[in-house]
């Protein structure tokens, strides 16, 4: 009897969370040519929808539509020819099913000792919290704990640095990564988490635990990624409420001082939001600090997002940086890596210059590393890992979480092995 009560309960639970994505469709579009990807993204603006893959021909656009704009999306897209497919009418089911795959997954696996973290799962801010903190009690010889600062909200951003050295051997070079500066790109957590578990738990690959020193920030953007959890899964900026609530939040990856407000959008409402001056968020000035206070030494930077298979360098106004071809070459090689090992459905990893594979954006965080000097500055896009019965961009399936962390160390193996074989202070 209390088993259907809590079953019910549950449910209801499950329902209230996702009702703001009741009705909301997926749409794919796939576009033949320039003139039909340029009328996608406009109706995308005008419209106000939500893109979670930017149309180009060869490239479907993916959009999420709600239910009172589907209509008058579909008549323009039919009115001009376009073919478009849904890929579920109802995205609120798929995220039902989300929560019931990672709770299934949790109530299988323990997670009550968290330096032996399970990779079924997707860790709450709270969880990694804990983790970061145990995780620096139980290997005091080689990690640190830092506690960076607050975000817009107040919650602690965090970061460990990895080192057998405790960062005093100034000839080893640096990488530095980090996840979730995009809320809602959740599959990016296990990619910094494993690659962790990895240098402190199992390890496996001595000459990168002796040689390089590590930086690893797992939650960039933890106001987000909390309001993804409680409030709205697709949510994708920091939760600065200055616009007002109706409009709260700046796109952390349009905010950082470098060609700022070029490429990005001036209106707070808009999900490419750049804030009201570079470094207005108290998040991105953090990024901006550890490359200030570890220099010429950071050798190698990975801003880990999703979805789409790539590897991207700056800048993002098309301006290739002086060492162009180095930064294509190592990008190729980090790309291969995980190319070998992918899930074989997965399309093969793109490299390339942002405006060149994808859009102009401005004021990333991948710039700013190549703008301060970081010779190898990458934004990785996971891929979106299978389902249910489609790829659906964000939507996590506990089965590929453990697949994302090790493919994705494949590739910053590779990197990181290219910086220590060539950094010579
Ligand atoms: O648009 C973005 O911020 C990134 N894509 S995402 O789908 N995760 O939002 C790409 C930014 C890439 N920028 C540079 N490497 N410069
Ligand atoms: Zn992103």
């Amino acid at each position: 009897m209390w088993k259907v009560i809590g079953l019910f309960a549950l449910f209801g639970l499950a329902l209230a969370k996702h009702e703001n994505y009741e009705g909301h469709a997926l749409y794919e579009i796939p576009v033949k040519t320039t003139d039909q990807a340029e009328l996608v993204n406009y109706l995308t603006v005008t419209l106000d929808l939500d893109v979670w893959s930017h149309a180009l021909p060869g490239r479907a656009g993916v959009i999420l539509v709600p239910k009172e704009k589907k209509a008058l999306l579909q008549n323009e897209l039919s009115a001009a020819g376009v073919e478009f497919k849904i890929q579920t009418d109802n995205i609120k089911e798929l995220l039902d099913l989300e929560d019931q795959l990672l709770a299934e997954a949790s109530k299988r696996s323990n997670v009550s000792r968290l330096n032996s973290l399970p990779f079924d799962q997707i860790y709450t801010y709270h969880q990694v919290d804990v983790f970061l903190d145990q995780l620096a009690e139980a290997y005091p010889d080689r990690v640190t704990l830092v506690n960076a600062g607050k975000s817009f909200e107040g919650r602690d951003i965090k970061y460990i640095k990895i080192s057998t050295t405790n960062f005093e051997d100034t000839s080893k070079p640096i990488v530095f990564m980090e996840s979730l500066l995009h809320a809602r790109e959740w599959i990016t957590l296990p990619a910094t988490l494993y690659a962790i578990h990895k240098l402190v738990i199992d390890v496996t690959e001595q000459d990168l635990v002796q040689d390089v020193d590590w930086i690893i920030l797992p939650i960039a953007n933890p106001d987000g990624y909390v309001h993804t959890h409680v409030e709205s899964r697709f949510w994708r900026k920091n939760r600065n409420t200055n616009s007002g609530i109706a409009c709260a939040g700046v796109d952390l990856n349009r905010n950082f001082d470098i060609n700022w407000s070029q490429a990005s959008s001036n209106f707070a409402c808009s999900d490419t939001f750049h804030g009201s001056a570079p470094f207005s968020e108290p998040e991105t000035q953090i990024t901006r600090d550890i490359f200030k206070q570890y220099g010429d030494r950071i050798q190698l930077f990975l801003d880990i997002h999703s979805f789409g298979s790539m590897i991207l360098y700056g800048y993002g106004t098309g301006v290739l940086p002086e060492n162009g071809l180095f930064l294509h070459l190592v990008g190729i090689r980090m790309a291969s890596a995980i190319d070998a090992v992918k899930m074989s459905w997965n399309p093969d990893y793109i490299v390339g210059n942002v405006a060149l594979v994808l859009y102009q954006a401005s004021g990333s965080a991948g710039d700013y590393g190549t703008s301060v000097g970081v010779p190898f500055s990458y934004t990785y896009e996971l891929p979106g890992y299978r389902f249910g019965l489609g790829g659906f961009g964000f939507l996590v399936d506990p089965d590929f979480i453990e697949q994302a962390g090790f493919e994705t160390w494949e590739g910053i193996k590779e990197g990181a092995r290219y910086v220590r074989e060539n950094y010579r202070k």
